[in-house]
């Protein structure tokens, strides 16, 4: 389905006419890529792979939507001219859609989108203005704790320590498995960031594993969440066209597993969620489709949060 000539995700019918449950984003922003390029064409290829995807989630009886009404927006202009213009544009591109009445996702582009996202998010009622009142999730490979990148601040690379700097309360980091010395201190000493490596998730030799610790952690979360899906946490292997493929990530199902848990905390509201850098795979779509997949699992866990309440 197309409308206007923005073709819908999931392929389903547009509802032009607010009030909406779910807003998509399309935010196409790459300015700081460091290895590989192609995260601006990412949103679209994945609202293309989309149409692919099964309507149908076992969460529930009916097909997606589910009689709930879902709006994909004409994507977020990236003809800007310098980073501080694209952030604060990206920030002014969200807002609107930050105000709780409705369920954002965001498709990006690259990780650093991240940061104007917090800045809008702060008028959500459940913030206030308080960004230490939220838990950011971030699955990723890696920590995005630098100060900087290539001599930039605001950086995909760096966007974990800015959010910080911004005042958000806790990060939770999951499948990181590359990083820095520096990274690393902050990941020893900050008490708001608390990281669970992918090796550690990943070989499991103990009794208890990390990985079902890390799953009860996140059962536990209190308050606001909101969930930072950067695709190369998963294993290089589902999303080759990511600007950083790395092996050794997160497998499908144990996503799966993760998205379904942080819905099923009881104490916990997720306000929004962004899947960032997608990219392209020619010829075979996977890294979009990976990406696709995701953000449906997200979209279909929220629709079933509030058809049971
Ligand atoms: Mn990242």
């Amino acid at each position: 389905m197309e409308y206007e000539g923005v073709k819908t995700f999931l392929g389903l019918e547009e509802n032009i006419e607010g009030p909406f449950d779910i807003v998509i984003l399309p935010i196409p922003y790459e300015m700081t890529t460091s290895y590989r390029e192609g995260t601006e064409f990412g949103p679209k290829a994945c609202i293309d792979a989309s149409s692919q995807v099964e309507l149908y989630d076992k969460k529930m009886e009916v097909d997606l939507p589910c009689g709930f009404k879902i709006h994909t927006s004409k994507p977020w202009n990236n003809e800007v001219s310098n980073l501080k213009e694209a952030l604060s544009s990206i920030s002014k591109f969200c807002t609107p859609w930050m105000d709780g009445k409705q369920f954002p996702i965001i498709l990006g582009g690259e990780h650093g989108l991240l940061f104007p996202l917090i800045e809008a998010v702060k008028i959500h009622p459940r913030i206030n203005q308080e960004l230490e009142r939220l838990t950011i999730v971030q699955i990723d490979a890696h920590a995005d704790l630098r100060d900087e990148l290539n001599g930039e601040r605001f950086s995909h690379g760096t966007v974990i320590r800015r959010v910080l700097d911004a005042g958000v309360g806790n990060v939770i980091q999951i499948g990181v498995r590359t990083y820095s010395s520096e990274e690393e201190e902050i990941i020893r000493n900050d008490e708001r960031v608390n990281t669970w490596f992918a090796r550690d998730l990943i070989n499991i030799n103990h009794n208890l594993s990390d990985w079902d610790l890390m799953i009860e952690e996140i059962k536990n979360i209190e308050g606001p969440i909101w969930l930072t899906f950067d695709v190369d946490g998963l294993d290089g292997s589902l999303v080759p066209a990511t600007g950083t493929p790395v092996p050794g990530g997160l497998s499908y199902w144990g996503s799966i597993e993760i998205i379904e848990s942080l819905f099923s905390a009881k104490g916990a509201e997720i306000i929004g969620a962004d899947i960032n850098e997608i990219s392209t795979s020619q010829g075979t779509n996977l890294t979009e489709f990976s990406a696709a997949l995701i953000a449906t699992k997200i979209l279909a866990c929220h629709i079933a949060n509030n058809i049971s309440k």
